[in-house]
């Protein structure tokens, strides 16, 4: 039966995998992608690690201190973000040849595959699969499904190196089976608040008020959940466009010397720049982050996209705002772009990273 059905792909232990394909000897050893603060050699976290390094209890978000202790022989690297993101606007512009395509992430994409067959939509997959490992040497999960939501779920059930597609019984199993803890956008608090309310798989919502579950989880929360269980979420997949792009860098020490922190900001606002990929900013945020983690920002909005000379500028006075109104040190300083525009002559083409590790 033909029917809407959504692709979902998910990249595998992306950063660590894209490391791994660079220097394959790196294969079937325990590797973790870092992002080193620089304040002392340890200081950090692990951003993601590879499947070896996990069943060692290496994972995201964990201290470097901790991967340490927790193994001698895993392999710390450090983050190259800007070489991940290459590769991954690469399979984003391939995927988007494929259908209406919204970029969730660095390394996943939902593709709206229009009203196809299960077999189309299997082989279709297949072929994601395919492309993906013969151009840029990557194993990625997908999940089809008639939403995105399903379609996430299906990818998750898969990984790693997955392929699962539901057809309409599987799905109907899912809307009464999934626990709510399986739902993308359910985190700890609304399970916990679900499982109050006596409720621990989605199809325990059919005994609910809703009255009481408007109430206790609001209305946003409430109506994706009953629609999900009742089989008319239908979210469709939208192309993003990125509005706002940010950097943050941590200073070697806190401080509160404007012109020890100038050459960060610089640096934040480069960097920013840089990710937007040749588009202007109308609106500009100076983010400091205080010696207590506290958050301080300043912004200003212009009538038309600016340059970077007026960036730094900008970016300097909005940082003496800062300074003068709050008399704590600065740990980090970032700035945010916002309201970028596209201008014509973007930077984009004169990049092109090759899965050698060289980039021209
Ligand atoms: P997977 O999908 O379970 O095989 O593993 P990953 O590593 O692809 O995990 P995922 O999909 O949650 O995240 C995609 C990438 O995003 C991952 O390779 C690194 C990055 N990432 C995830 N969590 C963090 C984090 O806490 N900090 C930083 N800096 N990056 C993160
Ligand atoms: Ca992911
Ligand atoms: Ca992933």
């Amino acid at each position: 039966m033909r029917r809407k059905r959504i692709l979902f792909v998910d990249l595998d232990y992306f950063y660590a995998q894209v490391e791994e394909v660079i220097n394959p000897s790196l294969r079937g050893k325990p590797v973790a992608v870092c992002v080193f603060s620089g304040r002392n050699e340890d200081s950090g976290a692990v951003a993601t690690s590879n499947y070896e390094a996990r069943k060692l209890g290496i994972k995201a978000g964990i201290p470097i201190a901790m991967a340490k202790r927790l193994s001698n022989d895993v392999i710390l690297l450090p983050m190259r973000k800007d070489l991940y993101k290459g590769i991954s606007d690469k399979i984003m512009g391939y995927l988007s040849t494929l259908g209406t395509t919204e970029v969730a992430s660095i390394d996943e994409a939902y593709v709206d595959l229009g009203e196809i067959t299960l077999e189309e939509a299997f082989k279709l997959a297949k072929e994601v699969k395919e492309r993906i490992f013969k151009d840029h040497g990557l194993k990625v999960s997908i999940g089809v499904a008639s939403n995105k939501v399903f379609a996430k779920v299906a990818c998750e059930m898969g990984k790693p190196d997955g392929l699962v597609v539901l057809d309409d019984e599987k799905e109907e199993k899912l809307r009464s089976e999934i626990e709510v803890s399986e739902i993308p956008g359910i985190g700890p608090v609304l399970r916990e608040k679900l499982n109050e309310l006596g409720v621990n798989k989605l199809g325990d919502m059919k005994n609910l008020d809703e009255y009481k579950l408007r109430k206790v989880l609001g209305e946003a929360k409430a109506q994706y959940l009953i629609s999900l269980a009742n089989g008319t979420y239908d979210e469709p997949v939208k192309v993003r466009q990125r509005k706002h792009q940010g950097r943050y860098v941590t200073l070697k020490r806190n401080t509160r010397d404007p012109n020890e922190i100038k050459p960060y900001l610089f640096r934040a606002v480069d960097e920013a720049f840089a990710k937007a990929s040749g588009a202007l900013p109308m609106e500009i945020h100076v983010v400091a982050i205080m010696e207590d983690i506290d958050i301080v920002s300043r912004s200003r909005t212009f009538k038309h996209p600016i340059s970077k000379d007026e960036a730094y500028n900008t970016c300097y006075k909005l940082l003496l705002d800062i300074l003068r109104e709050d008399k704590r040190q600065v740990r980090r300083i970032g700035a945010t772009l916002g309201k970028l525009k596209k201008v014509d002559g973007s930077l984009d083409k004169f990049f092109d990273f090759k899965l050698d590790g060289n980039s021209v």
